[in-house]
């Protein structure tokens, strides 16, 4: 199967981006972590997306803050899907990060997920690896339907305490 990279700005992107590594772990997809930023370690960084396609990887998970560069540095570097993650690690809340992660220039995307939205990330580079992998396909919607499970059980038990006609 593929393996997904998790790529993180700083270590103190860490503790969100644990969000990513339980869903990846929960689908059974393979995935490395690594710490690279496009401002303090750009020759790293860039080398990491280089040849993160030949190493077997099927996605890229880049998270960063501030002015975060570093989901488009991987997407110039890779014909790779990029997922970024706009980090809230800012006095700015994360908006900073969600522009400089959303507003890539046309002829080269990064698919931007929510600020901190590190499960989403994860579950967009799981349907992307499941394109060509149909166990992972199954697995995953399994997932679906655990979350649907989930809330029925939630509205039966409020619709229970509080019912209506
Ligand atoms: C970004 O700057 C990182 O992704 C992190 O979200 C933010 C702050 O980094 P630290 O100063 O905590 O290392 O590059």
């Amino acid at each position: 199967m593929k393996r997904v990279a998790i790529i993180m700005g700083s270590d103190s992107d860490l503790k969100v981006m644990q969000g990513a590594m339980d869903t990846l772990k929960t689908l059974e997809i393979p995935f490395c972590v690594r710490i690279l930023s496009a401002h303090r370690t750009p020759d790293a960084a860039a080398a990491f997306a280089r040849q993160a396609r030949d190493a077997g990887y099927g996605a890229i998970i880049a998270a960063a803050g501030k002015a975060a560069h570093l989901a488009g540095v991987m997407a110039a570097n890779t014909i790779l899907p990029v997922i970024g993650v706009p980090m809230k690690s800012s006095t700015l809340d994360g908006l900073d990060a969600l522009l400089s992660t959303v507003q890539m220039p046309s002829g080269m995307p990064v698919a931007t997920v929510a600020i901190d939205g590190a499960v989403n990330a994860a579950l967009l580079a799981a349907q992307i690896i499941a394109l060509s992998d149909d166990e992972l396909a199954c697995r995953f919607a399994e997932y679906r339907e655990s979350q649907r499970a989930k809330v029925e059980e939630k509205d039966a038990r409020i619709s229970e305490e509080y019912s209506c006609l």
